[in-house]
Formats: C-alpha cells, sequence, structure tokens
C-alpha cells in the first residue's frame, strides 16, 4: 500500500513512523509519502489558506492550494486523482472511522489523505477534489494531522506483516471473528498478584473451554 499524507506539517510524521508496526509495514514495502501544500502553493509568500467568504472566524484550505498540490504529485488533472485512489479529506464531519472502514482502507492499493487546517477545507475540495470525508469522531482537532496519523495506524496494522503476530488483527476488538464486540479480557504473570487472581479457566490448559470463555466475555462487553 502506498499512502500519500497531504500537510502543512510533514515534520509532524517522523515520531509516527518510528513506531514498531509502522517500521514493520515501511520494511515490507508498504509506503508513506508526504506532500507539504506550502511547496505547491501558486500563490506568494507561501500562502495556503484565506479567510471565510461571508466572514467568521478562523481560515479556510484555499482549493487553488490543494489543486495544485494534488496535481503537482500525481501529474494529472486533480480532480482526476480521486477516480485513480481514494482522496480522504479529514474532516470532524465525515464519516466515523470504525473497524469496518479500517478493514476497507486496508483493502486499497493506495490512498491519499488530505490535511486541512484551522477551520477546514474550502468546501470545492471535499466536492470536486476529495472522493471521501473521513472524521476519527465527533469533536474538533484544530488540525486533520492527528486524524491522519489515527487513519494510517489503523490501516498499516491490519497489513500483513506489520504486527508481530498476525492473529493480533484477526481477533481483536470489533472484529468480525468476535462479532463485532470488544475484545475479551487478558492477564499475564503473576496469576496471582496481591490476592488478584487470573481466572482459572486461562491457566488450565483446555483450550476449546478457553476459547468459549473468550467469546462469552467478549459479547458481555459488546
Ligand atoms: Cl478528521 N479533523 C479535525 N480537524 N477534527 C476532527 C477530525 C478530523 N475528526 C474528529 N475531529
Amino acid at each position: 500500500m502506498e499512502i500519500d499524507i497531504f500537510t502543512l506539517f510533514p515534520e509532524w510524521f517522523a515520531w509516527f513512523e518510528t513506531q514498531r508496526h509502522v517500521r514493520n509495514a515501511v520494511e515490507q514495502g508498504h509506503r508513506l509519502g508526504y506532500v507539504n501544500y506550502r511547496d505547491h502553493t501558486p500563490l506568494r509568500g507561501g500562502q495556503v489558506d484565506d479567510a471565510p467568504f461571508g466572514g467568521g472566524a478562523g481560515m479556510v484550505l484555499r482549493v487553488d492550494v490543494a489543486d495544485a498540490a494534488l496535481r503537482a504529485r500525481y501529474a494529472t488533472d486533480a480532480a482526476g486523482v480521486r477516480a485513480q485512489r481514494r482522496v480522504i479529506a479529514l474532516t470532524p464531519g465525515g464519516r466515523i472511522l470504525d473497524d469496518e472502514l479500517v478493514d476497507e482502507l486496508a483493502a486499497e492499493p493506495a490512498l491519499t489523505l488530505l490535511c486541512g487546517r484551522y477551520e477546514g477545507f474550502d468546501e470545492r475540495i471535499l466536492e470536486h477534489l476529495a472522493s471521501d470525508r473521513v472524521s476519527i469522531g465527533r469533536y474538533v482537532l484544530a488540525g486533520g494531522e492527528l486524524a491522519a496519523m489515527v487513519v494510517c495506524d489503523a490501516v498499516l496494522r491490519k497489513l500483513p506483516g506489520a504486527l508481530g503476530d498476525a492473529r493480533s488483527a484477526v481477533e481483536e476488538s470489533f472484529s468480525q471473528a468476535l462479532d463485532g464486540a470488544p475484545e475479551y479480557p487478558h492477564y499475564t504473570r503473576p496469576a496471582d498478584f496481591r490476592g488478584w487472581v487470573v481466572p482459572p479457566v486461562l491457566l488450565s490448559g483446555h483450550h476449546e473451554e478457553i476459547r468459549r470463555w473468550r467469546l462469552e466475555q467478549s459479547r458481555l462487553r459488546g
């Protein structure tokens, strides 16, 4: 998979890329790329945003800037990029990211993530350049960068080889294997800590009973 992130702050992602599962994904041949809107603005002085028509607080990412950045990256008409790959605008009003959407995105060969800033995007970016709008929850962040990292984190860990043990991504919270319910509880050594004991079934060695217990616990939390 190839993920391109359009942002004013590409350097923020250096920290994100130090995560083990992200490094694993990159070592497996997956690729994260960055485009700084500022490198492609057709305006003098590096301007990328502007005050909203009609007045009001904040600044809005300009449509001509997003258009130029997409055109520079893909060497094609910016409005045609979304026919080739999903172009996802990160915006609080978008489709809420959940396990189903993460699976959907993880199956794509290539993704483009557009981060907005300040008050977000000129609506024409959403209408004519993006194919999707995604939100990570019903609250407002100062920009799309953290949301882009959340999307990348969740998507990359679904890719084969990203996790140390591939089973981790199958039977986990909200997965089909657990009928969409949260994951069952986990315990590790010591088996007894201050009298807080591990459920005996987990120490029993009866794999079928353990499997049933975990499913039941998952359902109870669902
Ligand atoms: Cl994707 N962007 C911003 N700015 N705020 C958000 C969000 C995205 N998702 C939840 N809040």
